[in-house]
């Protein structure tokens, strides 16, 4: 067992260190108050080859891999968690793309995501449909060498700003989950109807509704076959996770770096307030929970660049991670009172966007599901991929 990070590895998170706190840091308070969708960032982090660290070189990547993913992943969300969204965008459209695409298909979609020229996004979630993925409504009609695609997608990440995107639909929903399809849409073509949607946190990461009526795809944008939808989805879905994972790693580490900082300057009653057990206690949790999740959202990454099964430990590390990121902006906003709870300082940000972790890509209780069904051997959290 080996702890130490590659040479290699540490030079790629030292680059996104820097580029996190030189370029996204300085604007973050003020494009989360603004609300902006920085394309300007999503492009840069794109030329500097972050979505790529999955992708191999011949679709435009660096093939640096998973553990990579996580190592940027995690710095961007340090500074700022809703960029750490923007990642995931074009990151998890581009490996469903590889794992489930024709050749065709790979070369016309994956190098303008890889290098950010196309904004990309997932759509699975409905207004009946959250974790619940098999409950969707959307569906896909053959036309010829068409589909008629209707329905409504809801919460969608980058919903309002996407160019393409993973949609999923039924085709045939007398095959419940087996009669579910995936697409990969051109979302400028007729037939969408986009509503920007505002929530409490992550701001700079644009969320939506987008409604399809006779929304037409040539059958040349369906991936695999009619049928594979859920599996395609499943499978997106534990590669997402594992963003999702380390960027509420980066918010755990923020929140706890804010809350030690401010410990040791601020005095009260004659000492640093460091000094006080209490605070003590909650720093000791801080530092016990994010170290916990760093090394489970680790392993997870480091079994998938060995191309080991990860579903259950990406659960895992996504539980975790997700539940000390909760912990450490709860424990960051008692330490910094105040000062946590005004909005002229980071921590209030980081305790609205550290909420959402609990909710994307498979709530905690979905992970304890899963993790927990697994355990009792009701069902097997490791599968094929396909
Ligand atoms: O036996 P079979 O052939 O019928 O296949 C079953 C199973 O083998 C079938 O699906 C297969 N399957 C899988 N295949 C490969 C299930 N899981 C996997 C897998 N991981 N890999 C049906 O299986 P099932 O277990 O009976 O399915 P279910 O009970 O309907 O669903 C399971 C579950 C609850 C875990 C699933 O629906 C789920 O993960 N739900 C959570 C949904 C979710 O994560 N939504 C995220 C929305 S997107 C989002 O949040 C964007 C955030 C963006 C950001 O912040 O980055």
């Amino acid at each position: 067992m080996d702890f130490e990070l590659t040479d290699e590895l540490v030079a790629v998170r030292d680059l996104a260190r820097e580029f996190a706190e030189k370029e996204v840091a300085p604007t973050a308070a003020k494009d989360d108050r603004e609300h902006a969708f920085r394309s300007d960032l999503v492009k840069k982090m794109g030329e500097l080859g972050f979505y790529g660290s999955v992708i191999p070189e011949k679709y435009g990547g660096n093939g640096m891999g998973f553990l990579a993913m996580v190592l940027i992943t995690e710095e961007i969300a340090r500074v700022h968690s809703a960029m750490r969204v923007a990642i995931n965008m074009q990151i998890g459209p581009a490996l469903a793309l590889l794992q489930f695409a024709s050749e065709e298909q790979k070369q016309q979609w994956i190098p303008p995501l890889v290098q950010g020229d196309s904004i990309g996004c997932f759509a699975i979630t409905e207004p009946d449909a959250g974790s619940d993925v098999a409950a969707m409504r959307t569906t896909a009609t053959r036309d010829g060498d068409h589909y008629a695609i209707n329905g409504t997608k809801l919460w969608i990440s980058n919903g309002p700003v996407a160019d393409g995107g993973l949609l999923y639909t039924y085709t045939d929903r007398s095959r419940k989950h087996r009669g579910m399809t995936a697409f990969y849409a051109d979302l400028r073509l007729p037939g969408v109807t986009r509503k920007p949607l505002e929530a409490m946190g992550a701001h700079c990461s644009p969320l939506g509704e987008l409604t399809f009526e006779n929304f037409r795809l040539p059958v040349s944008d369906r991936l695999g076959d009619e049928g594979d939808g859920f599996k395609i989805c499943m499978w997106q879905l534990n590669q997402t996770r594992l963003n999702c994972a380390a960027g509420a790693l980066g918010l755990a580490r923020a929140a706890k770096e804010a809350a030690i900082n401010y410990a040791k300057e601020r005095t009260q009653f004659g000492q640093k307030i460091g000094e006080f057990q209490m605070n003590q206690d909650l720093i000791a949790q801080m530092v016990v929970h994010e170290d916990a999740a760093r090394l489970l959202v680790y392993r997870a990454a480091w079994l998938a660049d060995q191309k080991k099964p990860n579903n259950l430990e990406t659960s895992i590390g996504k539980y975790t991670a997700a539940e000390a990121a909760a912990f450490a902006v709860d424990a960051a906003m008692k330490i910094l009172g105040a000062y946590g709870y005004s909005t002229e300082f980071p921590v209030e940000r980081y305790y609205r966007d550290a909420k959402s972790y609990q909710i994307v890509e498979g709530s905690s209780n979905v992970q304890k599901m899963i993790i927990a069904q697994d355990a009792l051997g009701y069902r097997q959290a490791n599968r094929a991929a396909s």
